[in-house]
């Protein structure tokens, strides 16, 4: 299997440059499909950063009614945004006027609109509390609460509105500008509530298709791109083992980190790493006629002084992902960031990265 996992990634690497199956360009969501497509077949790879215009590792926006939202870190280092602004909803589900990390859902919707208006962006991502212990994302001491929010769960009518309120959330930001959406993410650990040890392949499923049907059928809203976003770290059949079915996704994402803790070798082995993932996920794109992307990557603290030209860029330069996105810069944690700010001992490097031609932010 691995063989002929590695002959098509072979193959889909080679034609990434032909044509690819795309819909004519109808809605907004086929529009930014077909932008997409043409990033990944023009070999260009289109730079994203999470929480990029609320805060950055010495800074964040304190008025934001009234603040032009010019700031950011990657702009700081690079002189240009990030062509993704990753927005978090964490908190959405419990009516709360901020996310998990402090953002007020008000700055959220006006950053979406900023960063649409420069020619950029949105992704969702969303870490909701779990909705039978009351605890946050991270409370997996149960493996009864994906099966609590499906049809005949205890838990069935609360869910239906925190995803009520996460799509009126999306559906405010516009229902003619297409944003991707990414829930349930990293689904194959066991870290989040809807983890792989925490339900059966069948429950995450249903899970996904259950928020796939209320934001689509019940709530019209067809201007979003699902992405399915599985952590690194795993094989193709780890991989597709709970992927909810070609209907729910339009985007092949995956989520991998240069991990702090393996020390000395963090580094190569991500490179390595990365590699061998996107050469499986270039072969289920085709096989299963999707975009692909890297939903989330970074190195906590960026400690290799060539991290982004000699790391990362070269590991996915050959595959054809639309985008990439590195994680937030926290305000308040100075260890956690994962894009350059300005005065970071390696920020030249990002800034080298930022010049490459195939990667792309918005000039
Ligand atoms: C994690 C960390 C947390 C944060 C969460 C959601 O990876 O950055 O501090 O609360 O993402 O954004």
């Amino acid at each position: 299997m691995k063989h002929i996992v590695h002959i098509l990634a072979a193959l889909a690497v080679i034609s990434a440059c032909g044509p690819r199956d795309k819909k004519p360009m109808e809605t907004p969501k086929d529009q930014l499909v077909h932008r997409l497509f043409t990033y990944a077949e023009n070999g260009q790879i289109a730079y994203g950063h999470q929480d990029d215009l609320f805060y950055g590792h010495t800074w964040k926006v304190e008025d934001w009614e009234n603040d032009p939202l010019e700031r950011s870190d990657v702009k700081d280092v690079t002189g240009k945004y990030p062509v993704l602004l990753g927005c978090d909803l964490g908190g959405i589900e419990l009516g709360a006027d901020k996310n998990l990390d402090g953002v007020p859902f008000g700055l959220m919707r006006k950053a979406a609109l900023k960063q649409i208006e420069r020619g950029g962006i949105v992704t969702f991502s969303w870490h909701p509390r779990n909705p039978l212990t009351g605890g946050d994302a991270w409370d997996i001491s149960s493996d009864q609460v994906v099966k609590s929010v499906l049809k005949g769960g205890e838990k069935e009518a609360d869910f239906r509105l925190w995803l009520q309120r996460a799509a009126d959330f999306i559906e405010s930001i516009g229902t003619d500008v297409p944003v991707i959406f990414r829930p349930w993410h990293e689904n194959i650990g066991s870290w989040f509530w809807w983890g792989g040890k925490l339900c059966t392949p069948q429950e995450y499923q249903e899970l996904f298709r259950l928020t796939w049907l209320y934001f689509t059928k019940d709530r019209g809203l067809t201007n979003i791109l699902w992405c399915y976003s599985p952590n690194g770290d795993i094989g193709p059949e780890e991989y597709m083992s709970r992927y909810p079915g070609d209907e729910f996704v339009d985007i092949l994402g995956v989520d991998t980190y240069t991990s702090t803790w393996r020390g000395d070798e963090a580094v190569a082995f991500f490179k390595e790493d990365l590699k061998r993932q996107m050469n499986f996920l270039t072969a289920l794109s085709y096989e299963h006629n999707k975009l692909m992307c890297l939903s989330e990557t970074g190195y906590e603290g960026i400690k290799y002084p060539t991290w982004w030209t000699e790391i990362l860029e070269p590991a996915v330069r050959e595959y054809p992902i639309s985008y990439l996105l590195t994680w937030r810069n926290a305000h308040d944690k100075p260890e956690h960031f994962y894009a350059a700010w300005k005065g970071f001992e390696y920020e030249k490097d990002m800034k080298d990265f930022s010049e490459l031609e195939n990667i792309l932010f918005l000039d």
